[in-house]
């Protein structure tokens, strides 16, 4: 049987022949390039012609994923079996946002009773909040949302929140508390009137130590100020874990739950989307579904060669195996886009931050890049020196759409010409003679313009994709977030890896529990290393 590694192997000879050739001579010799290397999911263009590929190199690619088996798997994701193995669950998200009558199965049950029951539960809330009939305990109507939850169950929501503000309704506000640091929560309370304030617990597991803790601060904040008894009307839960919520003192039919076949970082799409369904209206959630479900259907029934998360994946396989490069930028020119990097970091480097294969063994390949991004173009007067000139080649999205919500030109046309203008240089770069030139015209000396020239250099041939969609509507983005899940999965199906487990997360979290009573001064400063010793005397010396 041939390996992973055999197959990625059977890229090596494309990129010799690529190293040959720069982009910018792959595009003077072909002037449909863009035609040939762009492709488009519905009204979502996505441009991959910047990229060190030509149509043999694409062709091993396609190959290398059928071999690999990744229709096989997605099929297998489709049909709800248990591809999360070291977990023994199925990965079910897709059915969170399934639109129409066909069952989806999980496990034997069609879920999509259960799926649409919760989110009528949701809609129902969300309608009496946004109406003023379901109040606080003083009859006050909720002015500010305050959603306590960390990692999957907060990162979903705070990214999609800023990137639909504009259908915010303006007497309603989102707050998303995810941090243990005190800091966070006491910021966040800061200048909120508890009357109106309403607290969501997000935890699928309700035990989470950051997210206890702040909830605990928060019950005693609601009970301090307003009483007890207010408690449960200023808290509701997002959990699969019904009966601590009950502990906590929230009422039932304020629980929404979501199920063991969600993962935490696939979850905004469930209950977890309850601020969003508040906040932003549950028509909004719900179109934020049905963008992502029609990802899905093109992801599922668009063959490889025009499959737009097939075709990241594979771009992503590119750089990182048969090139070697570590990182990977996300670049959206679109501001309400902020937290987009922040999000994806935890989705993909979460999923694909795996060193075994499905079966236990050690890789002998790279696996998920590093993934890091702000807007642009913030972005370009801070760390695109290093995309442009810097020793290593970071492999870029740019995002971007064609319409901006606001009508207050220049802006958006200044915006768009930045991005094509980053692409283009990543591509093209700037050649000595072009440098010469460009110097001799503004009258430097010969020995001034010898000096500078190689400062003023740019190598090109660095590649990018240029996602570009209409509007950041509720459906674009969710259409973006689904694209970016099935990018994720594509990559770990083609690296032999488990992309729905997050073992890694574990060891931290055990040893903080073993040093909590030794930092609270409970337990004696002993049996770690000297490093961990000395720094835990260092603090207990200083603490108040
Ligand atoms: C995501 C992870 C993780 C999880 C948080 C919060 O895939 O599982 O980020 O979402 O640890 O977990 P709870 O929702 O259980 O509090």
């Amino acid at each position: 049987m041939t390996s992973r590694k055999q197959l990625l192997d059977t890229l090596n000879p494309h990129k010799a022949r690529l190293d040959l050739k720069p982009m910018r001579q792959l595009f003077a010799e072909d002037p449909d390039r863009f035609e040939r290397f762009s492709v488009r999911a519905g009204d979502l263009l996505l441009d991959y012609s910047k990229n060190r590929i030509d149509a043999g190199a694409m062709a091993a690619l396609f190959a290398l994923a059928r071999q690999a088996g990744v229709e096989e798997r997605r099929a297998a994701m489709v049909a709800g079996d248990h591809i999360n193995t070291t977990e023994d669950r199925a990965v079910g998200h897709m059915a969170l946002r399934h639109q129409g009558d066909r069952p989806v199965r999980i496990d034997g049950n069609n879920v999509m009773a259960e799926v649409r029951g919760v989110l009528a539960r949701m809609a129902g809330f969300a309608d009496a909040i946004r109406a003023g009939d379901v109040r606080g305990a003083t009859g006050g109507r909720f002015t500010d949302i305050v959603n306590i939850g960390i990692g999957g169950s907060d990162l979903g929501p705070a990214m999609v929140m800023l990137a639909l503000e504009p259908y915010r309704r303006t007497d309603l506000r989102a707050h998303y508390v995810s941090n243990v640091d005190g800091a966070h929560i006491t910021d966040t309370l800061k200048g909120l009137n508890p009357a109106t304030t309403l607290f969501i617990v997000a935890s699928k597991t309700f035990t989470t130590d950051e997210t206890m803790t702040n909830a605990a601060t928060a019950r005693a904040w609601i009970a301090e100020e307003l009483g007890e008894g207010a408690v449960t009307a200023h808290f509701a839960a997002l959990s699969t874990n019904l009966g601590a919520c009950a502990q906590f003192g929230i009422a039932a039919d304020r629980i929404f739950g979501f199920w063991d076949w969600v993962g935490g970082r696939y979850s905004v799409w469930s209950a977890i989307g309850l601020s969003l369904a508040i906040v932003l209206g549950f028509d909004v959630f719900d179109a934020v579904l049905k963008g992502a479900y029609e990802m899905d259907q093109h992801f599922v029934t668009a063959p490889l060669e025009a499959n737009v998360p097939v075709i990241m994946a594979l771009l992503g396989v590119w750089y990182r195996n048969a090139f070697g490069f570590s990182t990977h930028a996300v670049l959206p020119y679109d501001q309400r886009l902020s937290r987009f990097a922040a999000y994806l970091q935890q989705q993909d480097m979460e999923s694909n931050g795996k060193s075994v294969t499905l079966s236990g063994a050690a890789v002998d390949y790279p696996t998920g890049p590093i993934i890091w991004g702000e807007p642009g173009t913030n972005g370009q007067h801070a760390f695109y020196q290093l995309i442009h000139q810097g020793t290593d080649v970071i492999p870029v999205d740019f995002l971007v759409a064609a319409r901006p919500h606001e009508i207050l030109p220049p802006h958006h046309d200044k915006l768009v010409a930045n991005v094509l203008a980053q692409a283009e240089a990543l591509m093209r770069g700037k050649s000595e003679t072009e440098v010469v030139a460009e110097l001799t015209a503004q009258g430097l000396d010969p020995a001034r313009i010898k000096a500078l020239v190689p400062h003023k250099l740019f190598p090109g041939n660095r590649p990018s994709n240029v996602l570009m969609y209409p509007k950041l509507t509720p459906e674009r983005l969710g259409s973006l977030i689904a694209l970016y899940e099935q990018k994720v999965f594509v990559q770990g199906a083609i690296w032999d890896i488990n992309s729905y487990d997050q073992w890694g997360v574990e060891l931290g979290k055990q040893l903080a529990k073993a040093l909590l009573p030794k930092v609270e001064g409970h337990a004696p400063a002993e049996g770690h290393d000297s490093s961990t010793l000395g720094l835990l005397r260092a603090y207990l010396a200083q603490k108040d």
